[in-house]
């Protein structure tokens, strides 16, 4: 039996490793708010000493991290003992683990289905507020769960956070337990601004948040971003309370608390996993951090007849998203050569499984950001993958930095052409100066000149574009127009129907809009957006061709540099050649069609409004949307093309998850309105 067997020594030497370590992040990430690894790690080791304690009791130390909630509390506050303590959540990483729960919480009652409250986990700081009379008395930190520290002067420039209660029914004492936290908008603002006065940045907008309430002078917290909502009670006396987790959720807010309004009442493991799937797909769209989604027993007969085990409640458990963020290790950081040149340090990682898939490169963006992250060959890196945004490195762990481990310089020649690299002053960007000469640029610019919002050559993938140039049979965009299928089933892996297939999708974008056209020159600077803009002002090609500098920029939102850019284009020689190729290969638009079409780019998309846009009124944004030839309508449909949601919103935005109908928050809504401009 697993219990009666002795730990061999080096289980006993790894778990007191383990608990050192654990001390360590632990102080780190509580204290510092600078933690040195990710979460995902943390847990890693958390669960490997737990495991090794469960198999070994003899090895549960009185000062085991696993006997902790949380951190110590950091000296220079005041002390608050919760009333009722302050648990933590056991974590779900799999559906199996769910099942399981629900498994146990059945058979501990049973009963047959259970009834459960899911709502978004926050990522924030957890805090306790307590509430005397209605009025707010005491806010304070979890702590070490028993007892925490007391911010208090700086929960209280919270604007969601009322200092008076209001409503019936107020207990004379009362606890009520939420997350603060920092929308990421805020973050990404006083990041900014940070960076501007030369502070440091934060990691993310929790341990933004932590720092935040740790602030000696309210001031400073009071200028920070913060929000909050409550997600249960504490202690509570002198008044009647529900007698369920969602009845309660409820008389907070009749109180005047946030709560969150994406918590709803779920049936069974089946309930659990499907709302986890819809909050998942909406992650991204939310304004604030979420990692999970929390399961509680509504009952709260049912809770108690659960009970506890050392940390944590039996009732209740936070499924975990997949980490966005992981250890690896750099194997290689290699050069890219893009589209116009500009050389991109790419760092080659050991595969690591981050925000849902397989990462193997993340990109450095630049050698100044290289240099300034400081990364080398052989490190141990903690990359970041949220949401569909390319990975990146956040930071070198350099406590694991191996012993003369390589920096990699600015390379003195191209390393696919060998053509000389360049600098202009006061910019970043390093440049091969090979131009069209260099297989990278070309390859880039093909890739570029097929893609779907440009030509929309379907099946000239990079592979394929790889071959093309490689065997010298396509130099500018003009060859492919040239290509015939004899040529193309020499290659190698085409077959006859592929190659067949290809030049009729090469045939077919012969014909195309003015501002596909555009955006498919690779101007520099010029995305789909300008293209659109740039051809509703210009009408055709030759006027924006023959346009000066000062014409162009005459235009609103075309600046300087970008005039500047888009002048010397067409002045080059041997863009002007590559255009008169096109055209001659018979790759036209027709003109007159700009204007009209241009105008009206959401005509055709219905859009409902729910909740309320701090940017603007419901009018003003009705007036945009139908200004752009876009219609507004009160309720949502399956044929609604996208729901609008502002703080607050109301059934529509549950109405719009059920029919998969698109949700755009406002600065999604924006986005799309900026897209057509
Ligand atoms: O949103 C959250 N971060 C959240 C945290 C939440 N929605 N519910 C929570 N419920 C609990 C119990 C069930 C123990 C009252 C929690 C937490 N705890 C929690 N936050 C930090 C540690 C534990």
């Amino acid at each position: 039996m697993a219990g009666k067997s002795k730990p061999k020594p080096e289980q006993v030497g790894r778990a007191s490793e383990l608990r050192e370590l654990l001390a360590r992040h632990n102080r780190h990430y509580y204290e510092l708010d600078e933690p040195l690894i990710p979460d995902a790690e943390y847990d890693r080791l958390f669960r490997e000493l737990l495991a090794l304690e469960s198999e070994f009791p003899e090895l549960v130390a009185s000062d085991s991290p696993t006997r902790r909630v949380g951190g110590a509390v950091s000296g220079g506050f005041a002390e608050v003992v919760h009333g009722m303590p302050m648990l933590s959540l056991d974590n779900a990483f799999s559906d199996q683990d769910v099942l399981d729960f629900d498994r146990r919480v059945r058979e501990r009652l049973g009963t047959d289905v259970v009834v459960y409250c899911a709502e978004p986990k926050l990522d924030g700081v957890a805090i306790s507020l307590v509430y005397e009379n209605g009025r707010l008395l005491v806010a304070a930190t979890r702590g070490d769960g028993a007892i925490g520290e007391d911010v208090t002067h700086n929960v209280r420039t919270i604007a969601s956070v009322p200092l008076e209660l209001r409503g019936s029914g107020l207990p004379r004492r009362i606890e009520v337990r939420g997350e603060v936290y920092m929308p990421r908008q805020g973050f990404l603002e006083l990041n900014r601004r940070a960076q501007k006065s030369g502070e440091k940045a934060f990691v993310n907008p929790r341990n933004a948040a932590a720092g935040s309430l740790r602030q000696l002078d309210p001031a400073i917290a009071a200028r920070r971003p913060l929000e909050m909502y409550a997600y249960g009670i504490g202690q509570a006396s002198g008044g009647e309370l529900p007698d369920r987790h969602s009845a309660t959720l409820q008389r907070l807010r009749e109180w005047g608390l946030r709560t969150s309004p994406e918590a709803a009442l779920v049936s069974g493991a089946e309930g659990c996993l499907v709302y986890y799937r819809v909050l998942e797909a909406r992650r991204d769209a939310l304004p604030f951090d979420i990692d999970g989604v929390v399961y509680k027993v509504d009952d709260y007969g049912c809770q108690q007849q659960l009970g506890f085990v050392a940390r944590a409640p039996r009732w209740a458990i936070a499924h975990k998203f997949p980490a966005e963020e992981q250890l690896s290790q750099v194997e290689a950081i290699d050069v890219q050569v893009g589209r116009t040149g500009a050389m991109t340090p790419v760092a080659r990682l050991t595969p690591v499984f981050v925000g849902g898939v397989t990462v193997s490169n993340a990109t450095l963006h630049n050698f100044a950001e290289l240099k300034r992250k400081d990364v080398r060959i052989g490190d141990t890196v903690t990359v970041r993958r949220a949401g569909d945004v390319i990975p990146e490195i956040v930071s070198v762990v350099l406590a694991r930095r191996p012993p003369g481990a390589a920096e990699v310089a600015v390379p003195a020649v191209c390393p696919v052409c060998g053509s000389e690299v360049v600098q202009a002053e006061g910019q970043v960007i390093v440049r091969c100066s090979g131009g069209l000469v260099c297989p990278a640029q070309r390859k880039q610019a093909l890739r570029h000149f097929a893609s779907r919002r440009a030509m929309d050559i379907s099946g000239l993938g990079d592979q394929l574009v790889e071959q093309l140039v490689d065997s010298g049979m396509v130099k500018t965009a003009a060859d492919l127009y040239c290509l015939d299928q004899m040529h193309l089933s020499a290659l190698e892996r085409m077959g006859d129907r592929s190659a067949a297939r290809l030049i009729q999708a090469i045939d077919a974008s012969r014909k195309t809009t003015l501002p596909r056209f555009l955006y498919a020159l690779g101007i520099p600077e010029v995305g789909d957006a300008t293209s659109r803009l740039l051809a509703r002002e210009f009408g055709s090609l030759d006027k924006l061709a023959a346009a000066s500098e000062e014409e162009l920029q005459a235009v609103p939102d075309i600046g300087p540099v970008m005039a500047a850019g888009i002048a010397a284009f067409f002045r080059q020689r041997d863009n002007q050649q590559v255009i008169a190729d096109l055209r001659k290969a018979g790759v036209g638009w027709d003109e007159s069609a700009e204007t009209a079409r241009g105008s009206q780019p959401l005509r055709g998309r219905s859009f409902v409004l729910t909740g309320t846009l701090a940017g603007m009124s419901r009018d003003e944004a009705k007036a945009r949307i139908e200004s752009l030839g876009g219609k507004v309508t009160g309720s949502v449909s399956s044929r609604t093309s996208y729901v609008v949601c502002g703080e607050d919103p109301g059934s529509k935005l549950a109405r719009a998850t059920a029919l998969g109908v698109q949700v755009l928050d406002e600065q999604g809504f924006l986005a799309l309105l900026e897209q057509q401009a």
